[in-house]
């Protein structure tokens, strides 16, 4: 069986990237910058993992209104970003997905060692499990790997080997759980069995290599159980 499961957040966890795509618009608006990501460009955007390297890859391939004046401004740009998307999720902005609280209860009550890695800056994390968990957030992950504490985002490993090297555990022992093709090559490529439950911004991508792929993890409800079959398959 799965000893260490590691979440995935934007997507997997939530449908976050609503939420995200928001909290880039609102914030464009505050600084006076004519742009706005809608849902058809924001999905190709969102091949660049990270919100710092999205608004950069935006300005290097659409070009637009003042993106000289932009690029100087990124730190500045993003960390209102993080404060607005924050705010939008303490507020509720984001719910958990289906069959998430049910698959951490359960790992939670056989000693199945829980953790996360994601690209997402970690107030935005924190905020969320706040929101979701209560006064019971701190104690559910016993690490939460996040943002820039790697030079590297997802495609690249480095996120998951940083997580699996804080647990002290054994990639055999664990799964990755995710919902983009981003997320499912950075974990195979850290050795991670991965299953992905494809989310709004993530349905028309194709996984290979996954373990499994669920619409969530309440369709079939996937279980402790569910995760030992598809590992000894
Ligand atoms: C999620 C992301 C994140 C968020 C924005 O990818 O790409 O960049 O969209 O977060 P994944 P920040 O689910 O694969 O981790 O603005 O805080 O970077
Ligand atoms: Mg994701």
């Amino acid at each position: 069986r799965a000893e260490g499961i590691i979440f995935d957040v934007d997507g997997t966890l939530a449908e976050t990237e609503e939420v995200h795509r928001q909290a880039f618009n609102d914030t464009f608006a505050r600084f006076d910058l004519p742009w706005h990501w809608d849902r058809s460009l924001y999905r190709r955007l969102l091949d660049v993992t990270g919100g710092k390297e999205r608004i950069r890859a935006y300005v290097a391939s659409d070009d637009p209104p003042q993106g000289a004046r932009a690029l100087d401004l990124v730190l500045e740009l993003h960390t209102a970003k993080t404060e607005c998307y924050t705010e939008l999720v303490v507020a509720g902005a984001a719910k958990l997905r289906p069959g998430v609280k049910r698959l951490i209860a359960e790992a939670r009550r056989d000693s199945v060692r829980l953790a996360i890695a994601t690209t997402t800056s970690l107030p935005n994390v924190e905020a969320l499990l706040a929101a979701a968990f209560g006064s019971d957030a701190a104690k559910i992950f016993e690490f939460i790997g996040a943002g820039d504490v790697v030079p590297r985002k997802k495609p690249a490993p480095d996120i998951y080997r940083l997580v699996l090297d804080e647990m002290r555990m054994p990639t055999f022992a664990c799964i990755a759980v995710e919902d983009s093709r981003n997320g499912l090559d950075s974990a195979r490529a850290a050795g991670l069995p991965t299953l992905v439950t494809p989310s709004v911004y993530t349905s028309h991508q194709s996984f290979p290599g996954a373990m499994a792929v669920v619409p969530d993890l309440d369709t079939p409800p996937v279980s402790l159980a569910t995760i030992a079959k598809w590992r000894a398959a």
